[in-house]
């Protein structure tokens, strides 16, 4: 037998070397356990090692966008901007790589084909693209959006120009300079790219299908009273945050738009506007209940969009129409005032779809020719990764069979019929409606315990029930059901990839999410059983 072919045993597989992949490591060895990640690329960072366009930085502030679970680690890290770009969010995870000695632990260029839930063993079998492995537990930290989406426009193969896709994006700098470039999509990683890209291209066509909301980032250096003030009080800053409904240190006031006197309200979504970001709603919890409180704020952002934009067909363009929060708001900057540059044009695909790509062409209302072109068309979210994967469980189920009519999770962590599997922030938790950072780390200390726990309790098999599931979901649903954000088609419902089944993944509410993962746990985690006979 080859070395290849031998299988490696450990008591836990991980899949990812992302946030949640690399903390998940360090935990199981405390807890004395043996346990390997196997990542895709070759090197830590998911994410934020894979989406390297111009521009890409988080947009969540990195004061919050980073650990909790060591004072030591959170006091000695500066960030130097409020919202830090990928490159230091790479430093800072190949640091806490390095600071808790994690990286032998991590198999590199190494991808999981398939994962094997083998009944009478209760172990899973695990084949990646270099060996076989066997483990007690397989946890997939594989993020929410990894899998990208390439659509399938007639006559791409013919293009023989500079293809790329914001996603997964050379390593080596890209230089636009004298060059006409066609960027597809106008999401999150577009509206980030487009500023900086637009300053090198010689012409620059944006091809846009739906407008977005973007509030500016006002982003800048660290402002140091700010990051002293949070260092001196960082966990009760952390924990009031798992107090707001996404996460994040915005206001949570219980105002009511439709209760307030509307000159009021317009304050205080200026002051917002100005420094608020993603917490632009702030103040205001009826902005994603109530659809007449929506179109005030909707409309207080397509008002700037009519300000910024000088040329007001192009504007209007670019003034979506859906609720706010509807799909996931952006964070920009310079985004609509790029649209005033002489180089940089709207194109808009819902009037004009693309017809066809040539070797050096896109063709809408009419024929672009393009030396680049970006596909900035986002991923197969939330459950894509997993699918993405052949998964087997009891009596040989697959995952991506089982899922074909919706993804069903008990709290985003288990799922029926795949025991000793659990998935960090998967589909039915706050995940993507959340900071992720404090979200992946809830996960991973709750699925730590929960191996803790089975160890004490002579424990080997865990499993979610599928009634546990079944209205698990129900509620994910009902909750979504009472915002009005579930009639916009957005990657949170699968709407951005055809075939995909249509349901609202993300848990709306992280306070009563947190709430609830505590009390499953304090009634010894209702909803799952333990060592199921076969
Ligand atoms: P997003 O937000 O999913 O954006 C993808 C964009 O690509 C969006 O504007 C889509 O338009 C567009 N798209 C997708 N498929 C097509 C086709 N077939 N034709 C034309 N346009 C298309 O992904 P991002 O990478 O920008 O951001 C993902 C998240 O990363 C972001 O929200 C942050 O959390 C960070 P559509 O809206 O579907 O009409």
């Amino acid at each position: 037998m080859t070395q290849e072919n031998q299988t490696k045993e450990f008591d836990v597989l991980i899949v990812g070397a992302g946030f949640a992949g690399i903390y998940q490591l360090l935990k199981l060895r405390r807890l004395g356990l043996s346990a390997v990640i196997l990542e895709k690329g070759d090197q830590i960072g998911g994410t934020w090692h894979w989406n390297i366009y111009p521009g890409a930085r988080c947009d969540i502030p990195s004061l919050e966008y980073s650990y909790q679970f060591d004072e030591d680690l959170q006091q000695e890290w500066n960030w130097s901007e409020k919202y830090s770009g990928q490159p230091e969010i790479l430093e800072y995870i190949n640091h806490v790589a390095d600071r808790y000695e994690l990286r032998d632990g991590i198999q590199f260029e190494e991808e999981v084909i398939s994962a094997n839930f083998n009944e009478s063993s209760a172990k899973w079998k695990i084949t990646s693209s270099k060996g076989h492995y066997e483990s007690r537990f397989c946890i997939f930290a594989t993020g929410c959006l990894s899998i990208p989406n390439k659509p399938d426009f007639l006559g791409l193969e013919n293009f023989k120009g500079q293809l790329l896709q914001t996603s997964s994006w050379p390593q080596e700098e890209q230089d636009f300079t004298g060059k006409r470039v066609a960027v597809i999509g106008t999401g999150s990683s577009a509206i980030q790219s487009i500023p900086l890209i637009a300053e090198q291209a010689e012409e620059l066509y944006v091809f846009q299908r739906t407008p977005n909301y973007s509030i500016p980032s006002n982003n800048g250096p660290m402002d140091k009273v700010v990051e002293e003030d949070i260092k001196s009080r960082y966990s009760e800053f952390r924990k009031d945050n798992y107090l707001n409904g996404f996460g994040i240190a915005a206001i949570s006031d219980e105002a009511l738009i439709t209760e307030t006197d509307l000159d009021e309200v317009h304050v205080q979504l200026e002051e917002n506007w100005q420094s608020a970001g993603l917490g632009f709603f702030g103040g205001y919890a009826d902005v994603a209940l109530d659809a007449e409180a929506n179109e005030v704020a909707a409309n207080f952002v397509r008002n700037k969009i009519k300000e910024i934009v000088k040329d007001p067909k192009t504007a209007q363009l670019l003034v979506p129409d859906y609720h706010i929060g509807g799909k996931r708001l952006c964070v920009d900057t310079g985004y609509f005032e790029t649209f005033n540059k002489d180089n940089v044009f709207l194109i808009d695909l819902k009037e004009h779809p693309i017809q066809k790509i040539t070797a050096n062409t896109l063709e809408s209302d009419k024929t672009y020719e393009v030396d680049t072109l970006i596909m900035a068309t986002g991923f197969d979210a939330i459950t894509g990764a997993l699918t993405n994967i052949d998964i087997s469980g009891r009596g040989n189920v697959k995952l991506k069979d089982q899922w074909e009519g919706g993804a069903k999770s008990y709290l985003g962590i288990g799922i029926t019929n795949f025991p000793n599997l659990f998935t960090v922030t998967g589909p039915g938790s706050p995940s993507v409606l959340s900071n992720m950072m404090p979200s992946i780390e809830q996960h991973v200390n709750w699925i730590t315990d929960c191996i803790e726990w089975m160890m004490k309790n002579d424990k080997t098999v865990i499993e979610s029930t599928k009634t546990a599931e079944d209205d698990w979901m129900v509620l994910v649903n009902e909750i979504a059901d009472m915002t009005v954000f579930t009639d916009t088609k957005s990657w949170y419902n699968g709407s951005n990839i055809e075939e995909k089944a249509k349901s609202f993944l993300p848990f709306i509410g992280v306070p009563v999410y947190t709430e609830m993962l505590d009390e499953i746990v304090s009634e010894s985690y209702k909803g799952f059983i333990f060592d199921k006979a076969n």
